[in-house]
């Protein structure tokens, strides 16, 4: 017998910071789910969460064969009480405290940032004039990441040790930091670094870039800059079905959408997968595994 997957709401993965937290709760941690995507500000969200009730707001989780939950917290403690080898808190009691501290401010804190900075993962702007009250923002998290370094003992990439829930729930603000081009200290950049670079992160960006239209309700006429984050291999779509692999990486289907990347043609069964390879094709291992073999 299969056992039953998780079903989770999400909205656009440009824009909807709260649907990367609940997201990464499941691919960072190596915990499969499907996903079920509306777009933000139209009908397709309320008739999503109908099947999702009593949540209100993406994300928003089925559990198998169980009821539906929303709230990206309560999220994180039923999926850690279910997965408890998946490590999504620390197993340290002290960095496990620290870390469902991070996640709770994270929760209900930081308006500020969040309303000037809403998160757009598709541009990268050089300025954004942020106000006072942003400023005051990214001292509270520069000093809170401090703070959990020095009593986790962390050194490496994560806030308590290994990537977290703590962690997870920051990945839109350290996001909102490179996009906005936020002024922090060197420590605090170094963990946006880290975030950008970490491989859920990318896949989920890689999707962004391509599942559906720009909302103008994210417009901003700020200057412009490149995305600090990794560069994606310069690959683009070709025209045609003739590919070096006979299938699709990802499903296994026929070909009908193909890529061009160092001169070589790769295959895919349907255009968002190809594009989201295009997007940044080193976030797919299952692509890699055929570029690289
Ligand atoms: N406290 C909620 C916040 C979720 C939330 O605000 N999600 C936004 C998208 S990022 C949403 O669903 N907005 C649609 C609406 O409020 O109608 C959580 O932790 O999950």
């Amino acid at each position: 017998m299969t056992t039953p997957a998780y079903s989770l709401a999400i909205g656009d993965r440009a824009y909807s910071s709260w649907s990367l937290r609940g997201w990464l709760l499941f691919d960072a941690f190596g915990i499969p789910v499907q996903t079920r995507i509306a777009r933000l500000y139209t009908d397709e969200l309320p008739t999503l969460l109908q099947d999702f009730l009593p949540a209100r707001t993406v994300p928003a989780l089925r559990l198998p064969n169980g009821p539906a939950i929303g709230e990206s917290l309560a999220i994180a403690e039923e999926l850690a009480s279910r997965h408890p080898a998946a490590g999504l808190w620390p197993a340290d009691p002290d960095a496990r405290a620290v870390a469902r501290m991070l996640a709770a401010e994270m929760h209900a804190g930081f308006t500020a940032l969040r309303s000037h900075c809403p998160m757009n993962l598709r541009v990268s702007y050089a300025d954004c004039a942020p106000p006072p009250a942003v400023l005051d923002d990214l001292d509270r998290l520069g000093a809170l990441w401090a703070w959990a370094r020095a009593e986790t003992g962390a050194t490496g990439d994560w806030l308590c040790g290994d990537y977290s829930v703590a962690d997870a729930f920051f990945a839109p603000v350290a996001s909102r930091i490179a996009t906005y081009n936020l002024p922090v200290g060197a420590a605090a950049a170094a963990y946006v670094a880290a975030h950008l670079a970490h491989p859920s992160f990318r896949r989920w960006r890689a999707m962004g870039m391509v599942d559906g239209p720009d909302q103008d309700f994210y417009r901003r006429d700020y200057p412009r800059r490149d995305w600090p984050g990794p560069a994606p291999l310069p690959a683009r779509a070709v025209e045609g079905t003739a590919a070096e692999n006979p299938a699709c990486p990802y499903s296994g289907q026929p070909v009908t959408h193909v890529l061009e990347l160092d001169g070589r043609r790769f295959g895919f069964c349907n255009a968002f997968c190809r594009d989201k390879t295009i997007a940044d094709p080193e976030a797919w291992p299952k692509f890699i595994a055929i570029y690289r073999p």
